[in-house]
């Protein structure tokens, strides 16, 4: 029998200081989970997750410093939460950067940049958590992707390669250890308002909307921005045994954008 709740699991959930990591932990939290683990680039930022969690009446949270690019220190890391919390039940790749520049004038070190935190972040600290998954024959990967998985646009190609990356490595290690009872999945936010989208919502000089933000409104069928709260049932659903026969999918939590043309000029 399946069940939502989170009760007996603990989740790490990378990046998860603010944003949308922050959001998919208040709804595990919501959900039961024993404990909530998150990791930020640096000590002001995991202070910083820790006072918002405990202003959300959120406990059992342990907050600890660690750039997910950074091999060696995932796998202290992960000793860590072995020795001070324990097994790693859950895992949201969520931690991730974005840079708006066109192609034609990014720098490489710009692009990889965005490579290295939003593609190859996700495989080192799901390769450090996947023996562990592998011995206990059970484990929930959810990688946090993107419309940039499915569509491009201007100035993110970058993240668009990255996202579309983590698109076909959460595929890979669905068919790689499934056999070990291990589901990865994907969630796929639509336009989320975030400090990462916040460029996209600024106020114009005389008031009016960003482009950008109009744009969005009318590619979206609700005719709003998402909500980062909005994710969290469905990472609930994703972390739970109510998925265990769900594995290489990424669930679309994009208010329809990808189905539709969007809203025809009056
Ligand atoms: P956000 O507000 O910018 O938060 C991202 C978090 O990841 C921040 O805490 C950030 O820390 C952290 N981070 C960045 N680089 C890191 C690294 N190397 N190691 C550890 N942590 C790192 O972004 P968000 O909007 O919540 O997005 C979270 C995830 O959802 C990202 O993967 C993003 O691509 C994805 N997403 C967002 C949207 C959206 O509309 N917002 C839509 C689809 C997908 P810093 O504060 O130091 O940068
Ligand atoms: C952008 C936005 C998007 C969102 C998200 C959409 O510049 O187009 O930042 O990339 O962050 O990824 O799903």
């Amino acid at each position: 029998m399946f069940s939502f709740s989170l009760a007996g699991k603990n989740a790490w959930i990378t990046g998860a200081s603010y944003g949308i990591g922050f959001n998919i932990a208040k709804a595990f939290a919501a959900a039961g989970i024993d404990n909530i683990i998150f990791n930020d680039i640096n000590q002001d930022l995991v202070n910083r997750g820790l006072a918002a969690y405990k202003e959300a009446g959120i406990e059992n949270v342990h907050g600890y410093v660690c750039d997910v690019t950074d091999e060696n220190a995932v796998k202290t890391l992960v000793e860590k939460i072995h020795a001070e919390v324990g097994p790693i039940h859950i895992l949201v790749n969520n931690a991730g950067i974005i840079k708006r520049i066109p192609m034609h004038e990014m720098k490489r070190a710009e692009f990889q940049q965005v490579i290295d935190i939003d593609l190859v972040g996700p495989f080192i600290c799901s390769s450090a958590v996947l023996p562990e998954m592998m011995e206990r024959r059970a484990g929930k990967i959810i990688n946090i992707c993107s419309m940039m998985s499915e569509l491009g646009r201007e100035t993110v190609s970058a993240y668009a390669a990255a996202k579309g990356g983590l698109k076909m490595l959460t595929r890979n290690i669905c068919s790689e250890y499934g056999e070990y009872n291990i589901q990865c999945n994907g969630i796929g936010p639509g336009y989320i308002a975030t400090p990462q989208t916040a460029p996209l919502r600024e106020r114009q000089a005389d008031g009016s909307r960003h482009p950008f933000d109009s744009f969005i409104v009318a590619k979206t069928p609700a005719g709003r921005w998402l909500e980062p709260e909005e994710l969290g049932g469905p990472a609930v659903f994703l972390a739970s045994s109510a998925s265990d026969a769900v594995n290489g999918h990424v669930l679309y939590v994009d208010g329809g954008i990808l189905a539709y043309i969007g809203k025809q000029p009056k």
